[in-house]
């Protein structure tokens, strides 16, 4: 999975290296989402099917004609739809083309328990979060060790595995494509793993809170704003913040699947906020498809269920 999403990355940075070829910015970002995605779409087609993601495989050139992204078994037909795309730029469509068949080495010491695939999986792809990021990409840090307030770093590639049945995420990928990183997690049955390295514990009174800069929730929990929900999820998961609280309906399931499969990997995991505190009971994220596509409920993601409690009773007005 590794080698695989460096093709991911390779493409993300390729096409911004080129942005200057297209007529808007939102173009180049969409070119970007709309390859990444079926490339995945593609090279996982025979392994789980049912790839869904935030967007469509449609594409608009500088001249206005409407392109469908296909990705097939044949260089020369991704070379020729490139070419259309990029305006007949030969140097951009040889590399984007070269990138998305590049032959995949599976990395043998990560076989891990036979996960049985069957017809019962489902992905959620997001294959650019931090899309504003992206495009403008304007770095800022924040006053916190580790976590970036804005730019190129919290832009991600999400990917998320659940089971169609129980709307349960069973294992995730998250890709920093402008930090060559990625993270991998998953939760089976009794099987949790995780790829990442966990930040020391803080103390009860140094606990962070990583927000959207559009929150305005309080908590005792010290707040960091920073972009990204895939990225404010990451911190949390890398331990560099303790909970990410989103009060607003401003996230879907291809934003939250993957980075909550790898929380259940590590022990933690996304709750809906609103069920949570409306409720008795905790209530998770869920990704069975009669719950439409967006987190109206808000996100509480916690690595720590001790985390995940405080702030329950917080925002449930006890402390
Ligand atoms: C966005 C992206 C934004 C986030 C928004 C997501 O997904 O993660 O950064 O807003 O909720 O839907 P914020 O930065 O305020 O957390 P995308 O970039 O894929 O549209
Ligand atoms: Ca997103």
């Amino acid at each position: 999975m590794q080698f695989y999403l460096t093709i991911c990355s390779t493409i993300c940075i390729i096409i911004h290296y080129h942005k200057n070829l297209f007529r808007f910015f939102q173009d180049f970002k969409t070119l970007a989402d709309v390859l990444i995605q079926e490339t995945i779409r593609h090279d996982l087609a025979n392994l789980i099917p049912h790839v869904k993601g935030e967007e469509t495989n449609k594409f608009e050139n500088t001249i206005g004609e409407k392109i469908t992204v296909e990705i097939t078994d044949d260089p020369d037909v991704t070379h020729q739809i490139l070419l259309k795309v990029l305006a007949n730029n030969e140097p951009a469509a040889k590399a984007l083309t070269n990138e998305i068949h590049k032959e995949i080495q599976v990395n043998e010491n990560l076989n891990f328990a036979d996960i049985e695939i069957t017809e019962n999986l489902a992905i959620w792809v997001d294959p650019i979060d931090g899309t504003q990021e992206y495009i403008s990409g304007i770095e800022e840090v924040s006053d916190f060790p580790n976590i970036f307030k804005s730019g190129l770093k919290c832009a991600t590639v999400l990917i998320g595995v659940y089971e169609i049945n129980t709307g349960i995420p069973l294992i995730g990928v998250i890709n920093q494509p402008f930090e060559r990183k990625f993270y991998y997690g998953f939760s089976i049955g009794d099987l949790k793993y995780s790829s990442v390295e966990i930040a020391s514990e803080r103390e009860e009174s140094e606990k962070i809170a990583i927000l959207s800069s559009s929150e305005s929730l309080k908590s005792t929990f010290k707040p960091v704003f920073a972009a990204g929900a895939g990225y404010k999820s990451l911190k949390v998961i890398e331990g560099h913040a303790d909970v990410y609280l989103l009060s607003k309906p401003s996230t879907f399931k291809w934003d939250s699947c993957g980075p909550h499969a790898i929380l259940r990997g590590l022990g933690g995991g996304m709750l809906d906020m609103k069920r949570s505190l409306e409720g008795e009971e905790m209530v998770e994220l869920s990704y069975l498809e009669n719950e439409g596509t967006c987190n109206e409920g808000g996100i509480i993601a916690y690595r720590r269920i001790e985390d995940a409690e405080r702030v329950v009773r917080e925002l449930r007005g006890k402390n």
